[in-house]
């Protein structure tokens, strides 16, 4: 709502405007995702957390069961659309031109150069970033933070909004626990504050260990939405 101030000037609440129309946007996506039968994941974490890389390992171990897609978001390259495609998935790569998140209208014009057809999961991997993603709704059926070891057992402290918010948290990179000063404990107990009973996914994209547990989530979800529709 716009608002007078004392000095009797107008404030324009131009975020809730901007906001607004890409939750619309978003809502609009979804439509389009669920009307082709395709469940979507949005995918966040810090830059370098291992996004690609579970994007990879879920592609690997999962294209045998499903038609899998990736709408890659990065800042200027297309370096892990790359990955994604080799990997064995339909890749699309958005550039975001300098914007440290993707949006609902990002998602809609990648939407567009697919071929939905046939899809079952399409995997979206957000900019890597610990605050901006977290504010934009892109229409995905479900939200995953990727928080790796070497970040440090503090991030859920320090970035409660995307901690928050999000419907699974995979927790890399545990092959590095014996040589990272990471007490799980405390990270755990941020998370639980934030996220109460939050699905959680301690594993290494290095070692495979704890992969199983993941994909057995994505392909429970995949085979859901089917089921439903
Ligand atoms: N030790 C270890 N290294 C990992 C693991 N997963 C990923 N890495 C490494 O971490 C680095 C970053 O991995 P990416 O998958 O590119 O991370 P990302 O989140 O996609 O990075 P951006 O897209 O640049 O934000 C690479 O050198 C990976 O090989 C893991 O489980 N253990
Ligand atoms: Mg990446």
């Amino acid at each position: 709502m716009d608002t007078m101030n004392e000095t009797g000037q107008k404030r324009i609440t131009v975020v809730e405007k901007v906001m607004g129309a890409n939750n619309r946007l978003a809502a609009a996506n979804r439509a389009i995702l669920d009307a082709a039968n395709i469940f979507s994941l949005n995918i966040m974490a810090s830059p370098g957390a291992g996004k690609t890389s579970l994007i990879e390992n879920t592609i690997k171990n999962l294209a045998a069961q499903f038609t899998i897609a990736v709408i890659d978001g990065d800042i200027a390259t297309s370096i892990d659309a790359e990955r994604a495609a080799t990997a064995g998935a339909v890749a699309v790569q958005i550039n975001t031109g300098g914007e440290c998140h993707l949006d609902a209208t990002m998602i809609s014009q990648a939407l567009l150069q697919l071929e939905l057809t046939g899809i079952n999961l399409l995997i979206v991997e957000n900019v890597g970033n610990l605050v901006c993603p977290a504010g934009f709704q892109l229409g995905c059926h479900k939200s995953v933070l990727v928080a790796s070891i070497p970040e440090g057992d503090d991030k859920p402290y320090k970035y409660p909004g995307m901690y928050h918010g999000v419907d699974a948290l995979v927790i890399n990179k545990v092959d590095l626990l014996p040589y990272v000063s990471f007490n799980m404990e405390y990270f755990k107990r941020g998370v639980e504050i934030l996220n109460p009973g939050v699905q959680t996914f301690p594993l290494s994209c290095r070692t495979g260990e704890g992969l199983e547990q993941w994909l057995a989530w994505v392909s429970a979800n995949v085979n859901e939405n089917n089921k439903s529709k």
